[in-house]
């Protein structure tokens, strides 16, 4: 068995969007699609030789043959060690967890996260760098140039290692370590969280529900809320992983996980209910009869963390990409703490989490995390809510009327336009970024528009500028919408419009969502025409 160079040609269209390349699994499955890819992050890192690398994936279609293909790669390409979870699984927070507790030189994570999966769904694939967090765009521009240029790749010859069985093995002259994805990860949460109060509300018959959604969370949950919290078996529902997700879209909101929606409603429904999406890194908080906007949960995250004895020193600060509502900022001034404001996407959290600035990041996408690791993290979301029940006694419905009356509320919501044509969401996106200049002063639905821009981040630690990171209308002080375009989807264009509008009266603070942010929806659309450019009237999706 020998190492093999193999004759390739650049492949169009292998850029990185908001997290790693996504793509659809036929596509991945291409000849050269996948190894172009892989080649070109070793190449754009400046090579793997002697690396030790961290290798797994969400489980879905194709994960199997894609961590076989890296590990040949890796192994052709010189590389030290790779650890990889056993069966080819690790969630992306566990991930990122491995890579830092390893001292690796990163890792490859397989997932298209929140995207369904299934040979006609979505793959994906990232590089995450020494710190456990997604490149940044200085490491993703590389790569991407790489594949413009590629025309050779190195694999192996001989089969990969059994990545079922526990253990060591050899590839060529790559040690290959065969890890257990879960029990590193639940020890980390054991670090942060009170697991023996926790264990005591369960003791106590609080009841709960964990919807993994057939996803990668299943054994994870299973392993830290069944056997370590002792939460009775049955508490995590779709908890084994399937390369479809069994048919579910494992996105965690009020749509997708409806199921989840229903049973916490109903009026024997538990006490607490969450779901996971496809790779665990995102959360959705339900109490019963009572939905948590991830904004909001971010928000009481920041108010009450210190409950749990990994945070007990306090928050050295906070940060939120820039679509999240400033929920989370009343708290950061009321507990005087820094609060950032940054691009979509985790990637950009790092740097200030590496410098010690901030200790809890959080995104309206579901998505929060702290700097135990550096990606965001579902069931740490979940482990920080039962910790806060515990400590205060409230639930979850309790909590939010508390933080409400205390900071007043941020009435938001996001509505999804999905899979539009290409050139119809230009006429959309183009068209405010044109009028912008000419909105101030105007009134629409009743709100006049105070400012209009598009968003850039200046990155704090290293001096690097992102440039146009979504358009924002402000009316007045905490009424705003914003527009951007995904950049994780694999059809058409989808437009992402978030609403938000501040509430401080304390008679108004208990109104349906969308009722209170009425005005600025109408004021969207007035401004937008997206009727007139897309048809569409009505979003696919609303969180
Ligand atoms: C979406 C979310 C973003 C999140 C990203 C990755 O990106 O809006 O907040 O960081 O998905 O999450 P976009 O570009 O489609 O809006 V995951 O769980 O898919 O890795
Ligand atoms: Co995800």
């Amino acid at each position: 068995m020998t190492r093999k160079t193999v004759q390739t040609a650049s492949i169009d269209g292998q850029k990185p969007g908001t997290s790693g390349l996504r793509k659809k699994a036929r596509v991945f499955m291409e000849p050269h699609y996948l190894e172009n890819f892989v080649q070109s992050i070793f190449d754009g890192i400046g090579g793997v030789a002697g690396k030790t690398l961290v290798v797994g994936g969400d489980g879905r279609f194709h994960n199997d043959v894609a961590v076989r293909t890296i590990l040949r790669m890796a192994a052709a390409n010189g590389a030290a060690k790779a650890i990889v979870g056993q069966g080819g699984l690790l969630s992306t927070p566990a991930a990122s967890h491995l890579i830092r507790l390893h001292e690796t030189d990163g890792g490859i994570i397989l997932s298209a996260s929140h995207n369904p999966g299934g040979i006609d769904e979505d793959f994906g694939i990232k590089f995450n760098t020494p710190n456990g967090g997604p490149a940044p765009e200085a490491v993703t521009d590389a790569i991407f140039e790489r594949t413009t240029t590629i025309d050779t790749y190195h694999i192996w010859e001989g089969d990969a290692p059994d990545t079922d069985q526990i253990g060591d093995s050899m590839l060529g002259e790559m040690a290959v370590r065969i890890v257990d994805p879960v029990s590193d990860y639940a020890d980390l949460m054991e670090t942060l969280f009170d697991f023996g109060a926790i264990r005591a509300l369960f003791a106590d018959n609080f009841t709960m529900q964990f919807d993994a959604m057939n996803a990668i969370t299943g054994p994870y949950g299973r392993e830290i809320l069944e056997n370590r919290l002792g939460a009775p078996k049955g508490t995590v529902v779709h908890g084994t992983p399937q390369p479809d997700f069994g048919g579910m879209h494992p996105d965690p909101n009020p749509t997708w996980a409806h199921e989840l929606m229903e049973t916490m409603f109903a009026e024997d429904g538990p006490d607490f209910g969450a779901a996971s999406d496809g790779d665990g890194d995102r959360n959705m908080i339900v109490g019963h009869q009572c939905y948590v906007s991830p904004s909001d949960s971010l928000a009481v995250i920041a108010a009450h963390a210190t409950v749990a004895p990994g945070y007990k020193e306090g928050l050295t600060g906070v940060a939120r990409s820039m679509p999240t509502s400033a929920a989370v900022d009343r708290v950061a001034k009321s507990l005087d703490l820094p609060c950032f404001e940054t691009p979509t996407g985790w990637k950009f959290f790092g740097n200030l989490m590496d410098d010690g600035q901030v200790a809890l990041c959080g995104e309206e996408s579901f998505g929060t995390g702290s700097d135990h690791i550096r990606e965001k993290d579902g069931l740490w979301a979940v482990l920080m809510w039962l910790n806060i029940i515990a400590a205060t006694g409230q639930g979850v419905a309790e909590l939010l009327k508390a933080h409400w009356a205390l900071y007043g509320r941020n009435y938001y919501s996001r509505h999804d336009f999905e899979a539009i044509p290409t050139e119809q969401a230009d006429i959309v996106f183009d068209g405010l970024r044109d009028k912008q200049a000419g909105l101030v002063g105007q009134v629409y639905a009743g709100l006049t528009v105070t400012a209009a821009d598009e968003f850039s981040y200046n990155d704090p630690v290293d001096g690097s500028v992102s440039h146009q990171q979504g358009l924002r209308v402000m009316f007045g002080d905490g009424t705003r919408f914003v527009l951007r375009k995904s950049g994780t989807g694999t059809t058409g264009a989808t437009l992402r419009l978030y609403l938000e509008a501040l509430e401080e009266d304390p008679a108004k603070l208990d109104q349906d969502a969308q009722a209170a942010l009425a005005d600025v929806i109408a004021a969207a659309h007035a401004i937008l025409g997206m009727e007139a450019a897309t048809g569409r009237s009505k979003p696919d999706v609303i969180t």
